[in-house]
């Protein structure tokens, strides 16, 4: 495999919709920010809902729907998000697996999230990755320190492979609080990788704010995957907002393609992430 897996993260639960109007957060403005994606060459979008007041919400009815809707109009891979907003409780997160998505995110550990803390307990993410094994979901491990490298290490031993045998990690930078989001620290991850992981592990990487040209340059000097999105920058470039999410899958494609590396299809990406629906 060398071409370049694209996930778009086109929301979050952080961006606030009254300061960024481009972010997507109706079901029409998610739908539509999808269909420009996998145009633009993404393959996984990589889903937060929000309520009809903008606030970031886990309701089970709007998840489904969203599923479903993601499904009918595009051929990506849905991965809903397990992690939320930092004020969500565990059995909410967990319960976001009955939307019956094709992916979810594992964060593998309890990581500052600027002021706030992203809680993410040893049990908590053992359950997790059970039940997204029960349910034939492909986990999508997210990465915010480099000690979470060895937490799914630890997990991998203990518990065995996620659905389908295959491990996907996604390399969260530039958290305040979590890893920095820099070329040596993409480097460092990758080799942790290489180290602690499984072979045939892949990885993305996404760099919030301003690190997310560092950590995607990074990444593909690395043979990694790339995540970008609004959720985890709204600048394309110096005092120049984001105009939508397809400007920013536009820039990765490009990136890919320069490497000599270019954006993989959605089947391609279901053949690599081993999912039920790959054949
Ligand atoms: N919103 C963050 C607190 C995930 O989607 O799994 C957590 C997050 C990770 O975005
Ligand atoms: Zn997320």
């Amino acid at each position: 495999m060398t071409g370049t897996l694209i996930t778009v993260a086109p929301t979050g639960a952080e961006v606030d919709k009254a300061e960024v109007p481009a972010l997507p957060v109706t079901l029409d403005e998610l739908v539509d920010t999808a269909k420009r994606c996998e145009q633009a060459g993404a393959s996984i979008i990589h889903v937060h809902l929000r309520d009809d007041d903008t606030r970031p919400t886990l309701d089970p009815v709007r998840l489904r729907d969203a599923v479903a809707a993601l499904r009918d109009t595009t051929n990506l891979i849905v991965q809903l998000s397990t992690g939320g907003s930092v004020r969500d409780g565990e059995e909410a997160r967990l319960a976001v697996l009955d939307a019956e998505p094709d992916m979810a995110s594992c964060t593998m550990g309890t990581v500052n999230f600027g002021d706030d803390v992203f809680l993410n307990r040893w049990a908590f993410v053992v359950e997790l990755h059970r039940r997204m094994r029960d349910k034939a979901v492909v986990p999508e491990y997210e990465l915010f320190d480099l000690g979470h490298l060895a937490a799914l290490e630890r997990l991998l031993d203990k518990e065995g492979l996620p659905f389908g045998g295959h491990v996907h990690v996604d390399f969260v930078l530039g958290v305040p609080g979590g890893a920095a989001g820099d070329a040596s620290t993409v480097a460092a991850f990758a080799e942790g990788v290489r180290r602690y992981l499984p072979e045939g592990t892949t990885f993305s990487a996404t760099g919030i704010g301003r690190t997310t040209l560092p950590v995607m340059l990074a990444s593909l000097a690395h043979g990694g995957h790339l995540r970008v999105g609004m959720e985890d920058t709204v600048s394309y470039a110096r005092r120049q907002p984001v105009t939508g999410n397809d400007q920013l899958v536009e820039r990765a494609a490009r990136a890919a393609a320069l490497a000599q590396r270019p954006a993989i299809t959605t089947v391609e990406a279901r053949k690599l992430l081993r999912m039920r629906d790959a054949d």
